[in-house]
């Protein structure tokens, strides 16, 4: 069970229940939870809304900025009548890694704090009784662990969190527990990919179970209901006549329904999931959906929202979308880690694209440097062959969680690692490898190169089966007045992309200018709204130069949280958006101009 990421549901056979709400909470800054047995029970403990980020609740900094051991407590409830069945706790996430008890018993371990993970309870639970989950969480950053930071003592003997990247270090317990209950006898794992023939799709599946001898019955049903085709066996294919695809901001979903049935020919578990049906292609420069050139309009996105800081939370979600609609885009990047499985629902309903991002970030000592640590090539660090088996461990559990969402388009194996060094190659080889075979659905792999990495620069420009390039000219240098020399320098790295022999598309994956919001100045200066939408222009004129330029997103939909600096005024201000979701200037130009452009542009 613990290997199993299914989506949680409740049916016939299969039951989810919520552990959300109130949660016990107390921080364990010396280390004491394991030795007075705070695993039956948290003594003195405060109360923590679940899901959440611990953080921003505080008044004291003490508490805000905690870094080391804190743990979490509830009592549940199990019901007699799920006697027999497999019991599991899925926790959404957990920052950055836990150990789980039931009941006193320890359950497992697991490290990543960014992707479900299902604890197998049936040793320990009680039926018809309540049972008491414990959770030890830690929250430290390490340089062998994503995302890559490291932490730090003051002489008061306070730790802190020093991350290599750009975001806050919000910890607890993000996303949603929930209480399943499964069948002994069950699916395990369901795997779509689709083909199209002339007016035909071809939906080509795969289903796991744990009976080898049960037999496997497939459905596919449109949206009226009605059933379109079916299948039998572990492995088979399901012809669709006249489909209707799944389109970017045009989604079409049916409902794939697996039943297992046994020797007799009695049901004995059934899941049903939306798939829609889609290829992906990438050819020459082109993006290809169902064989239809796409040019990516959208975001670097964050969860990132105020109080409950990392916390996925239904209603910030639903704005950005809002907002996303409203502004004409059709994709965003889950800069810069998985993001909560809702989003990938909301984002196959809608029709948006995801570059789908794994927690490998801050594999750059520029940019720890840049947050005040120190300047090597990260890739000569001793560190790396603890970090490869995690990363590859991440990549792995994130294409086996979201491999089946149409909105999918690319997984983002890593943001501005270090390849300017020969050092990062053997990584990329190995890392570029061993990921080759994961997705059934061969999805383009890609990963953002920061601007330190350029044309001329980059070791590793072989390894992506399209580019995502992050640059700040106009904000981290070339900036104010002088942004014209920062447009020439972007246009000569680009005229070398142009004349080489590659032939794949770019993607604008970050770019932007930090905004107060309220701030105007005639003529601009940094800072002011003027000036992002200054930025904006010249990068839009450099974008319409390029015919392999195939999409632009820039940093980030809203303002958001990071460590304190002298860079940042209360966080990252690149946002189009403020952090409570409202429109900056940027927003309406923009908007204009993602409004005039068509999914076909340069077509
Ligand atoms: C890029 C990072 C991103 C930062 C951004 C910035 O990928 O996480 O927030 O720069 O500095 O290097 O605004």
């Amino acid at each position: 069970m613990e290997k199993e990421l299914l989506y949680p549901l409740t049916n016939k056979f299969r039951f989810d229940q919520k552990l959300d709400g109130l949660w016990d909470f107390k921080f364990d800054e010396g280390k004491i939870g394991q030795q007075e047995k705070w695993t039956l029970g948290l003594p003195e403990a405060m109360q923590m809304p679940v899901p959440a980020s611990f953080n921003d609740f505080f008044t004291d900094k003490d508490s805000r900025e905690y870094t080391g051991d804190f743990w979490y407590a509830k009592r549940f409830f199990v019901p007699e009548s799920l006697k027999g069945q497999m019991l599991g706790l899925r926790f959404g996430a957990a920052t950055h890694r836990v150990v789980v008890y039931v009941n006193g018993q320890e359950i497992r371990q697991h490290e990543g704090g960014f992707l479900p993970f299902t604890a197998d309870i049936s040793v320990a639970v009680k039926f018809g009784a309540e049972n008491l989950v414990v959770l030890k969480l830690n929250n430290e950053l390490h340089r062998d662990a994503l995302p890559a930071g490291d932490t730090g003592v003051l002489k008061n003997g306070k730790k802190i969190a020093k991350p290599f990247f750009d975001f806050y270090n919000y910890s607890g317990l993000n996303r949603s527990v929930h209480l399943i209950a499964l069948p002994q006898r069950r699916i395990t794992d369901y795997t779509v990919t689709t083909a199209l023939t002339g007016t035909a799709a071809e939906v080509n599946y795969t289903v796991t179970t744990n009976q080898p001898t049960a037999t496997i019955v497939v459905a596919l049903r449109d949206e009226r209901g009605v059933e379109v085709a079916t299948a039998q066996g572990e492995h088979g294919q399901m012809k669709v006549a006249q489909p209707q695809l799944w389109q970017v901001r045009d989604a079409y979903l049916y409902t794939i329904d697996i039943q297992l049935m046994d020797d007799s020919s009695q049901m004995i578990d059934e899941y049903q999931d939306q798939i829609g049906l889609r290829t992906i292609k990438i050819k020459g420069h082109q993006i290809l959906i169902n064989d239809q050139p796409v040019y990516l309009k959208g975001f670097g996105r964050h969860e990132d929202s105020i109080y409950a800081g990392r916390a996925f939370d239904l209603n910030v979600e639903k704005r950005d979308f809002e907002l996303m609609k409203w502004m004409g885009a059709n994709s965003f990047r889950t800069s810069h880690y998985p993001y909560d499985e809702e989003v990938y629902r909301f984002a196959d309903r809608e029709g948006f694209l995801i570059i789908d991002e794994v927690p490998a970030v801050g594999f750059k000592m520029a940019a720890a440097s840049f947050l005040g640590g120190l300047d090597q090539s990260f890739f000569d660090g001793n560190w790396t062959q603890a970090l490869y088996k995690k990363h590859l461990d991440q990549i792995t559990d994130m294409i086996h969680r979201d491999k089946n969402h149409p909105s999918v388009l690319a997984w983002s194996l890593l943001n501005e690692p270090d390849t300017s060094s020969q050092s990062a190659v053997p990584y990329f080889e190995k890392l570029f490898k061993d990921t080759k075979s994961l997705d059934p659905d061969q999805r383009p792999r890609t990963f953002t190169l920061n601007e330190d990495d350029t044309f001329d620069t980059s070791y590793c420009k072989e390894f992506p089966d399209f580019y995502l390039l992050n640059r700040y000219p106009g904000w981290y240098h070339k900036w104010g007045y002088e942004i014209s020399d920062g447009e020439a320098n972007l246009r000569e790295e680009l005229n070398k992309w142009q004349a080489s022999a590659i032939d794949k598309p770019i993607v604008f994956s970050e770019y932007g200018a930090d905004t107060q919001p309220g701030l105007h100045k005639l003529p601009s200066v940094m800072w002011s709204e003027e000036y992002q939408i200054e930025l904006l222009q010249m990068f839009n004129r450099v974008f319409d130069s390029y015919d392999f330029i195939r999409g632009e997103q820039p940093w980030n939909l809203a303002d958001f949280q990071t460590v304190e600096g002298n860079m940042r005024v209360n966080g990252n201000k690149k946002g189009i958006f403020t952090r409570d979701r409202q429109p900056k200037e940027a927003a309406f130009y923009l908007r204009k101009r993602w409004l005039a452009i068509h999914n076909d542009f340069k077509n």
